[in-house]
């Protein structure tokens, strides 16, 4: 189907300033030029609109929650909008905060008509915090706990459905940091973690095989790509980065097995910061890597 683009430039979730640059540099870099090289069909709707950045210590364990609300709910609305029109919508981050707002309407999206939903969170992080155990109050390090029904009403009800989702429904794919009460909460909720050391001892491919095990032909797939899942020798443009992630040949054969399911439906590409990039080159590196999740092959498809 047609491909959306919808960009959402804040850095109200992260710790950081420049992720709001994210959707620009991978215009600049460009993902439509690219999505429309694989012969895609894609229309660019521009960038939504939302508060600016107030730059504020956090309030009760939230940094910025109102505008994390604002921003996360016209992100709901324009994927909502996508998907009701049969489009696919791809998010161009923004921070990952915003992954809450995108799966929250694929998730009533799905309940709507019938799909089975699983999502595929690529990321160092386990963004599984809480306003009581965040280290930093940051909700970029939140959405994933927020989507499972724990965090303020504000954000676990920013769709029809509280809780959006169930943690069965995700697998995390990358993780190499995870903070001490965080821990303890994905544990508890028995979150399905694929961490680093898990993927060095059976290897990247074995690890997607056993991610992407339960797909069926009715089900929707949608891919949360932090790019700081990547290994910052390879991805440095990120506010938070974490050494020991995939690199570049692990990455492209997680994109080239999702691209073989068939199956992705909707995408966030999120926490790109082209303050910290050299010359843009991350975000040419995720344009590459989108490629490839939309079925570029080196020998397999023309
Ligand atoms: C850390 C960093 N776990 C926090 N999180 C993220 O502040 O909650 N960094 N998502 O990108
Ligand atoms: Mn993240
Ligand atoms: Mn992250
Ligand atoms: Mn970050």
């Amino acid at each position: 189907s047609m491909i959306r683009l919808i960009g959402a430039p804040t850095d109200i979730g992260a710790g950081h300033r420049g992720a709001s640059m994210g959707p620009e540099a991978l215009r600049v870099a460009g993902i439509v030029e690219a999505l429309r090289d694989r012969g895609m069909a894609v229309e660019d709707l521009g960038n939504l609109s939302g508060p600016m950045n107030p730059w504020k210590p956090p309030v009760n364990g939230y940094r910025h929650l109102p505008q994390v609300v604002e921003w996360n709910r016209a992100v709901y609305n324009a994927v909502r909008e996508a998907l009701g029109e049969a489009r696919l919508p791809v998010l161009l981050g923004g921070d990952h905060c915003l992954g809450l707002g995108s799966i929250a309407a694929v998730a009533d999206h799905c309940r709507l008509h019938g799909k089975k939903l699983l999502i595929l969170w690529l990321d160092a992080h386990a963004d599984f915090n809480t306003n009581q155990i965040t280290p930093s109050g940051n909700v970029h390090g939140m959405p994933v706990a927020c989507l499972c029904g724990i965090g303020p009403p504000e954000l676990t009800q920013i769709g029809d459905h509280c809780p959006a989702i169930q943690p069965e429904q995700i697998r995390q794919i990358g993780i190499r940091s995870v903070d001490a009460g965080e821990k303890r909460l994905v544990h508890e909720m028995k979150l399905d973690i694929y961490d680093m050391r898990y993927i060095d001892e059976i290897g990247i491919k074995r690890a997607m095989e056993e991610a992407l095990s339960d797909l069926d032909d009715n089900t929707h797939l949608h891919v949360s790509f932090d790019v700081d899942f990547l290994d910052p020798e390879i991805a440095p443009g990120v506010g938070t980065t974490v050494p020991g992630g995939p690199n570049y040949r692990e990455a492209q054969l997680v994109m080239e097995m999702i691209a073989d399911t068939n199956r992705m439906a909707s995408l966030d590409i999120v926490e790109l910061n082209p303050a910290y990039d050299d010359h843009n080159r991350t975000a040419r590196l995720a344009v590459d890597l989108v490629e490839s999740l939309f079925g570029k092959s080196t020998l397999m498809r023309l």
